[in-house]
Formats: C-alpha cells, structure tokens, sequence
C-alpha cells in the first residue's frame, strides 16, 4: 500500500496568517479591472511579488548592478555575493545537502530540459524506458518525446483514475529493469492532485531508476525537502513562488550532476579552453554558461524571505481553508462540474459550468474583475483522457481571502443563470 506522503499533511497547530498585512504587501493586488476589484485567482499561473521582491529588483540596478565571478571590482564583488546568497536560500529552502548541488535556469522548462539533453544524452539508450503520467504538463513530456526520439528508448505512461489520481498498482507494472527515469510531477497544475512522491521514488529506484520531481506545483504549497524525499532531481520556477520570472532552479545530487556532461558551452561553465581541448568548471558552473539572470536570482531570495517569514505550515492551512470554503461555496450553484477530485490536493480548483466553454466563463470572470485560467492549461493528454477540451481553474495562494470566494460564488453564479 502506498502511504500518504508526510508533506501532504496540515500541521493543526499552524499559526493563522495576518491576511490584510499580507495584502498590504502586494501592490498590484489594489486596483481595478473593469470598474471591479480584482480578485486574482491566477495563481497556479504565476503568482504575484510582494514589495520586497520589487524593491530588491529595483535596489539591484539602481545600486549594484554587475556581471558576476569576473570583474575586479566592488560591484561586481557584491553581486556575486548576492547571487550566491539566493543560491544558499534555495538550498535551505529546498532542504538539498550543499548549495552546488541548485542550478540557476530560467524555468521548470529549461530545468527538465537540462536533463534530457545531458543526463539523457549520455544514460538514456536503444531499448530503454522512461516513465511519466497521464497528468504531465507539457514540459515533462515533450522534452522527454524528444529523447526518446533520439535515442530509440520509449516513453512508457502511468494511467489516472476519473478522480485525477495515479493508479499506482498500474506504475508497479511499469517499472522494470529498463526503466532508467521516472519524472513525475508533484502537484498537477490542472487538477490540484498531490502525487505520492516519496513512494513513487523509492520504487523507481528498486529497480534502479533515477527520479526527477517536477516541484513547478508543489513548492508552492508544501514544504519539499529534497532529501527526505530522495529524489535525483528536482525543478521548479521563481515566479510561481511570489518571485520573478526568468529564474528557474534545478536541484540535483551532487554525485550525479558531476557526472554528466555540461548543458550549453560558452563562458562561465569552463576551466579552461584551448583549440584542441576544454575542460569543464565545478557544478553548479558546469551547467550555468553565459552571463545568468543576476538581477532577478537576487531578488528572488526576498520571495524565500517572505515564504519563510509567514511559514509553510500558516500557508497551506490557509491555503487549505480557502479550497475548503471554495469547494463548499461552488459546490452550491447549480451546474457546477468539478473536474479532479483527489483527495491530497492543493488549492487548485478546476471545473465547468453547464458544460459552457471554458473561456466564455472565463471572460464572462474577467469583466466582473476576476482572474482565473482556462483551457487544457499544458496538459491536452490528461484532458483528452478526462474527455475535455479545457476547464476553468482557479487557484488560491495565501493572499486570498474568503470573500474573494464569495465574489467568485456569486459570479458563477450569475453566469449559469444566464446559460439556464
Ligand atoms: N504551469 C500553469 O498555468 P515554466 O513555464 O517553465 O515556469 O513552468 C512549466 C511548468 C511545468 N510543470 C508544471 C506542473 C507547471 O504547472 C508548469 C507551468 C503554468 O499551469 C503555466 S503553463
């Protein structure tokens, strides 16, 4: 039997979060969107930046801005030391052994497809597997379609339950001796479901396996701890974690990075270069070649500072709370259709509305000042296989508030009426 992953479980003694000194945080929050309040329930999209990210974006070009581990002077000396300070804070923040063992990318994206074209290009060969499931985002299939592709190895994928759950007994088929990666999201952006991770991982690697996280979801949600959960890698994206856009992590175990080969080749990533040969700098720099996203990696560490200040267990028991009052609120109006209904999920909620379009809601939301997602959200294999083109999503992060759900509610509302 597969047990309930440890991070998936509310801490009920979780301090309740100051929601209006949370609010007061985040500008963009307090405006207007056609004549209404906005009431952003975009969040699985990205998320908004407190005033401390913005600022120290700002500081950064205002005051230091440098290229770094090159220049001889003061300010390319405290950039540098500003860099390498959100990589120690996405170390902790991650629970990884060693700061070299974060790769700074420019996404989730780039971070899976860092992997499948180095640890893919010289592990994966003719004959081999790699796993995914059904409820991939696009970023964890075609990188991996493409590998496959190359290299004569096949794409095998775990099937779901109608609830948006993986069937597991399915995956113990799976899993062979040819099975070299298992990557396997956390969270899905679509449905919300929380995936058994840590069981998933420790399977894979019976039969020899590596595993790569895709954390773009759940970092934002739950406390991940890399070691705990024994993953090889995992990726995950700044800017759906109050952060900037551009920045991207990808954590690996430091035996394994050191053992592949460099991702791009130009400055930075080497030792030294000659005409006949080059040899290759330490991880994380092997992988980090060219001048980086200096300014938005360190403002990135103010987004950690923020997660960390309020706590991850206040966040995901008001995160908890608010998709709670949201599945009770919504469940209420007449033609209402959730679409996923796993039992660990996160504050993701997807569904229909008397089987309107999913984007005719979603404009009819707009004009009432409400911001959600629609459509197959990068997921068209898990939508085919729940027979839809698309859903509406809303999803909460912990500067929402209950009355932005009744906003929500009363909207919905509104809009099935018209369609009755
Ligand atoms: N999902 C969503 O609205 P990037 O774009 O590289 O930061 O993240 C890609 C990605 C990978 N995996 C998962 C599970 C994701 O949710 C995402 C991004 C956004 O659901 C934009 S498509």
């Amino acid at each position: 039997m597969y047990k309930t992953d440890w991070e998936a479980i509310t801490p009920v003694d979780a301090p309740t979060v100051d929601i209006s000194q949370i609010r007061n945080r985040f500008p963009i929050l307090h405006q207007e969107v056609n004549g209404n309040p906005l009431v952003y329930l975009d969040n699985a999209a990205t998320t908004q930046k407190p005033d401390t990210v913005i600022r120290a974006l700002n500081t950064y070009y205002e005051t230091d801005n440098a290229n770094i581990h090159r220049g001889a002077h003061a300010l390319a000396a405290r950039s540098t030391e500003y860099y390498e300070a959100t990589r120690k804070s996405v170390q902790q923040f991650l629970h990884a052994q060693e700061a070299e063992e974060i790769i700074f990318t420019k996404g989730t994206t780039e971070s899976i497809n860092l992997v499948a074209s180095t640890y893919g290009r010289t592990s994966v060969n003719s004959g081999d597997e790699i796993i995914i499931s059904t409820m991939e985002h696009h970023s964890n299939i075609v990188p991996w379609q493409m590998l496959c592709e190359a290299k004569g190895a096949t794409l095998r994928v775990i099937p779901i339950q109608d609830s948006g759950e993986l069937l597991l007994e399915e995956f113990e088929k799976l899993l062979s001796k040819k099975t070299k990666l298992v990557s396997i999201v956390h969270v899905s952006n679509a449905l919300g479901t929380i995936n058994p991770v840590a069981e998933i991982i420790a399977r894979a690697h019976a039969v020899g396996a590596k595993v790569l996280i895709d954390g773009a979801q759940s970092t934002s949600h739950l406390d991940v701890d890399v070691q705990k959960l024994n993953c090889d890698f995992l990726a995950c994206s700044a800017h759906k974690l109050f952060g900037p856009t551009g920045v991207g992590i990808l954590y690996g175990k430091r035996e394994i990075l050191e053992a592949m080969p460099p991702y791009q080749g130009g400055g930075e990533m080497i030792k030294e270069v000659t005409f006949e040969k080059t040899t290759y700098n330490e991880i994380p720099f092997k992988f980090e070649a060219g001048t980086p996203n200096i300014g938005d990696v360190i403002a990135f560490k103010e987004a950690i500072q923020f997660i960390n200040d309020i706590g991850k267990p206040a966040i995901r028991k008001h995160e908890e709370e608010l998709l709670n009052y949201a599945i009770s609120q919504l469940s209420a109006i007449k033609g209402f259709i959730p679409v996923g209904t796993a039992k660990q999920r996160v504050s993701v909620l997807s569904f229909l509305i008397n089987r309107m379009h999913p984007f005719d809601v979603g404009m009819m939301l707009d004009a009432m000042g409400i911001a959600v997602r629609t459509g197959h959200h990068c997921t068209q294999p898990l939508m085919k296989r729940l027979g839809l083109e698309g859903t509406v999503r809303a999803s909460f992060s912990v500067y929402n508030t209950k009355s932005e759900i009744d906003r929500l509610a009363e909207s919905l509302e509104r809009i099935a009426k018209r369609k009755n």
